[in-house]
């Protein structure tokens, strides 16, 4: 059986004050992702910072970081075959607005800045954000 690839995914504050976290995992897991790393934590301003900090001096950005330590999140990573592109795709369009029917931010997000749920954009990214949220033990390969 070939060994799937990692993305990191993370519910936003928006959807889980909305009780979607059940639905969004369901929709994860039916699309063929396993779920090998979990958990709910509520990110302070200074890691939401350093989580985001590609996004440093954007217009956006200080709304970005208020925004995600406003309350919990919901950190996953995930194994599939093709995981970061598969899962952009699943996930849908930045802005809720041009995201496709059937996607995560079509179905749960509000607008461009609640967009329920975030999506590493590359290998290297995943890593990186796999690395941020959980420690070797917490994560079931
Ligand atoms: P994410 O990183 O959260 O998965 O989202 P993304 O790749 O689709 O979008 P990205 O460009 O990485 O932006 C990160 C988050 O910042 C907010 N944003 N607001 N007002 C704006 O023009 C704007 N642009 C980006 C969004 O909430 C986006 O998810
Ligand atoms: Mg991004």
């Amino acid at each position: 059986m070939t060994k799937g690839t990692i993305t990191f995914t993370m519910i936003k504050p928006c959807a889980v004050k909305d009780n979607y976290i059940g639905d969004i995992l369901s929709v994860i897991e039916k699309a063929g992702f396993k779920i090998i790393a979990l958990k709910m934590l509520h990110l302070s301003e200074k890691k939401a910072r350093l989580f985001y900090a590609e996004h440093q001096g954007k217009s956006f950005f200080n709304e970005l970081v208020e925004f995600i330590s406003s309350g919990p999140v919901v950190a996953a990573i995930l194994e599939k075959e093709n995981a970061v592109q598969d899962f952009r795709k699943l996930i849908g369009a930045t802005d809720p607005k041009e995201a496709a029917e059937g996607t995560i931010r079509k179905m749960f997000a509000k607008d461009k800045g609640h967009n329920a749920i975030h999506g590493s954009d590359s290998d290297a990214s995943a890593e990186r954000e796999a690395r941020f949220f959980f420690n070797e033990l917490e994560v079931f390969l």
